[in-house]
């Protein structure tokens, strides 16, 4: 049953900012937070006003932006935060306990019956000043389910908007993701929210199966980035979500925007988009052993799931190599306008690959060979 009813919030503004090499300026911010509404995504979030005085002032200037998101800032379930937050005129606020034995001993030292009540009133007073309000645990997969359950209910009782699962460590898998959001879905009549770190690679797939459990809605950020190496991929999230239903997801996102977000990211915290990054990863839409390229030439669909198009993106063909294949000499025969016979094609396949087998060909060495050939 495909996944119709499901929001992104990006936190590349809020956890992205926590990314080590990440220092975003105002007007980097602004473009980001642009660029991020042109792609569509349904949430911005951008980090506490609390944080620092320039990111107070930050977070005033994203909240003010024309835009079709919704902006969201994210703070501490403490009164003094809750009080700053609302200043900012953002349209939600999401507020952040632990309920973890380890941050219930070792940071804050509160009881389960002190963890509710002063959510009851950070969520009161967000809520009496109008604004969405989200309330998450942190590090919920290291909390015990009785006390993350009770939590939950208390402040669903309370009226947030969303409750959220933060897979902080990276430490969850699919299948505690799935039977977490199928737990609480039966819980709580309200939105669900997961927020998953990717410390083991898990953070796609579990934000899917919590999707598939019943929650709503998925933090991503732009090429993962965040505290340590990061939460959920746009891009991966996004890819995830095609390929389960791509109908969907293109009326929901504009997705050849995605290859300029991942740029202009990767640039301002000074790193190069990873060869093996979703979608916009240098070689994700290239095709190389012969049996592959045979198949797509007649279909693309044989090899690949994504279509590059819709993301406004070409594939490669590669033929130059030891482990091409007859169809694909052909073609690139065809493209110089060569007419071969099957037996000389085949020929010219055994010689491509020969002189592969001695080392890395380019495609220059092969159109010679090709139009050699001819002469020959
Ligand atoms: C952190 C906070 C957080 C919050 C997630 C959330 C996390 O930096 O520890 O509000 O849902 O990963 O728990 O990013
Ligand atoms: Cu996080």
């Amino acid at each position: 049953m495909p996944i119709e009813r499901y929001a992104i919030i990006d936190s590349t503004l809020r956890e992205g900012e926590q990314f080590s090499p990440a220092h975003f300026t105002t007007e980097q911010k602004v473009e980001i937070a642009q660029a991020l509404d042109a792609f569509g995504v349904e949430y911005i979030e951008v980090t506490s006003p609390v944080a620092s005085p320039q990111s107070y002032e930050d977070c005033k200037t994203i909240a003010a932006l024309p835009l079709r998101a919704k902006v969201l800032t994210h703070v501490r379930c403490h009164m003094d935060d809750a009080k700053v937050a609302v200043e900012t005129c953002v349209d939600g606020i999401d507020i952040l306990f632990g309920t973890s034995s380890q941050l219930r001993e070792f940071s804050h030292g509160k009881s389960v019956d002190q963890i509710i009540d002063q959510a009851r009133e950070v969520i009161t007073f967000i809520k009496d000043h109008g604004k969405e309000v989200r309330f998450s645990s942190e590090d919920s997969f290291r909390s015990t389910e009785g006390d993350l359950l009770r939590v939950y209910k208390a402040v669903a009782a309370m009226g947030v908007d969303r409750v959220g699962v933060a897979d902080t460590v990276g430490i969850a898998t699919p299948r505690q993701c799935y039977a977490l959001a199928h737990e609480l879905r039966r819980q709580v009549a309200c939105d669900i929210e997961f927020h998953g770190h990717n410390d083991t690679g898990c953070a796609i797939a579990n934000s899917h199966s919590m999707l598939e459990g019943g929650a709503t809605h998925i933090d991503t950020s732009v090429l993962g980035i965040g505290e340590r190496n990061g939460i959920t991929p746009l891009g991966g999230f996004v890819a995830r979500m095609y390929a389960d239903d791509q109908t969907t997801v293109k009326s929901k996102y504009d997705l050849t925007q995605l290859k300029h977000l991942d740029e202009m990211i990767a640039s301002m915290v000074g790193i190069d988009i990873p060869f093996d990054e979703f979608v916009t990863g240098k070689y994700a839409f290239h095709h190389k052993a012969g049996m592959h390229t045979k198949a797509i030439y007649v279909n693309p669909n044989s090899y690949e799931i994504l279509d590059p198009a819709d993301f406004g993106l070409a594939r490669t063909i590669n033929i130059a190599h030891r482990l091409t294949g007859y169809n694909a000499v052909g073609k690139r025969a065809e493209e110089l306008g060569l007419q071969f016979g099957k037996d000389d094609l085949r020929e010219i396949t055994k010689r491509i690959k020969a002189m592969g087998d001695a080392g890395p060909l380019s495609m220059d060495q092969l159109d010679a060979v090709l139009r050699d050939w001819v002469v020959a």
